[in-house]
This record gives structure tokens, sequence and C-alpha cells, in this order.
């Protein structure tokens, strides 16, 4: 390694027992999340999700040039706006635009072009990947493993709410530019995913399918 300028950093390793116990309250603690449609209608504590944003603000990324934008939806005209346009590529999706095979691969979701719970939800928060930077000057400034790094941040967010309770969904209408015209985002970014926010309503539900996972030795291998 050549010589860079470096501080010391603050990272915990604990005793092998402790570790066993961490990682199991861990697992226990995301085993419990699940994709819902089901919102309550409750505003969410803005303070809150600027935490859990400053959490995905700490994603690993390309040269750590951090190529993501969040925007924070809580206003419920915009938020209406979001769901009118989503709905509409909905409707030309599920009745032409996607293949037979991923209707097929949709059909134990039960998910339909109806996005009436993005008006309930507490709260949009509007994710964007930006292609390049742009430098003080106006140049273009090159980034690196964009979509990598976004869906890291994006992984950190996800995590972040589930842990202070906050339930969400990867709505990713396809295609999203209607996200960076409403919201007005500049051309270098586009819309990544609307992670729709808010509480779980009480009788909060997830398709059976999306609750099967595979098991360990179904995705690991070891040598
Ligand atoms: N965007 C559509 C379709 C959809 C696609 C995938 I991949 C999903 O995992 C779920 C839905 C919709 O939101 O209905």
């Amino acid at each position: 390694m050549q010589e860079v300028p470096s501080v010391p950093i603050d990272m915990r390793s604990f005793p092998e027992e402790e570790m066993r116990t961490r990682a199991e309250e861990f697992l226990e603690l995301m085993a419990r999340r699940h994709s819902t449609r089901d919102f309550a209608d409750r505003p969410v504590p803005l303070d809150v999700i600027n935490r859990c944003l400053e959490t995905a603000g700490r994603a690993p990324s390309g040269a750590n040039l951090q190529p993501w934008h969040f925007v924070v939806v809580t206003d419920s005209e915009v938020k209406h706006r979001i769901r009118l346009a989503a709905e509409e590529e909905e409707r030309a999706f599920y009745q032409s635009r996607a293949s037979d095979e991923w209707l097929e691969a949709l059909s134990p979701l039960g998910t339909d072009p109806d996005k009436s719970f993005i008006d309930r939800a507490g709260c949009l928060i509007v994710i964007f990947a930006q292609s390049h930077g742009v430098k003080e000057d106006g140049d273009k400034l090159k980034h690196y493993y964009v979509q990598e790094s976004v869906g890291i941040a994006t992984g950190f967010l996800i995590t972040a709410l589930h842990n202070v309770g906050l339930a969400c969904l990867t709505h990713t209408p396809s295609p999203m530019s209607f996200l960076g015209d409403i919201l007005g985002r500049p051309k270098n970014e586009r819309a990544y995913v609307n992670l729709v926010v808010g509480y779980a309503a009480e009788d909060a539900q997830a398709p059976v399918h999306a609750t099967r996972k595979k098991a360990l030795d179904e995705f690991v291998s070891y040598f």
C-alpha cells in the first residue's frame, strides 16, 4: 500500500461467544423483515428517517464517490402525483410490456397496477444513482460501480429502517424516468428505486411466496 493520509478507525471485535449471540440476534431481527404493501396511514418521524439516511450514507462505494441522491417525499400532493404516474406505467407494464414469463413469476405475489399504498405510506424515499458527478468547474467526474454502490446503500437503508420498526417496499416501476421529472432531478441522475416507507398496518401481510427464503446450503458453498 502506498502511504496516504490515514486515521485510526474504531472497529470493535468481540469474543467468539458474543459474536455468536450477536449474529443470532441480528439474524432474528432481519428474518422478521418483509416487504409489505399494507401501510398505516400515519406520518413517520423525519428525524428518524434522517438518521437512517445517514446510515445509508455510510455505505462503501466505488472510489468512495458516493454516487447517490435520496429524495424524501412526505408531501401528500407530491406522493399522489407519483402514485398516478406510477400507476400509468404499471398499467402499460401489466397490459403489454411485461413478458408472459415475467407475469408468471409475479403471479404468486398478487401484484397489480394499483399503487394506492403510495398515498397511505408515511413517506417515499426515492433513490437516484448518479451516472457521473459534476466537478466545481462543471466538468464531468467519472463514477465507478454506480449500480453496485447504490444497491449497497439501499441495503443499508432498508436495514436501518427495519431496525427502527419501519416497513418498506422496493417499488421499481419501469421506466422510472417520471420520478426524476416530478422531483426535478438533474440529467446525471437516474431513479434507482422508489422506497415506499411507513409503519406497517396492524394487519399487514406479505404473500407466502415472498416469505420463503432459500436455506443456507442452497445459496452458499465453501472451499
Ligand atoms: N413494477 C411492477 C411489477 C413488479 C416487478 C417485480 I421484479 C416485483 O418483484 C414486483 C412487482 C409492480 O410494482 O407491480
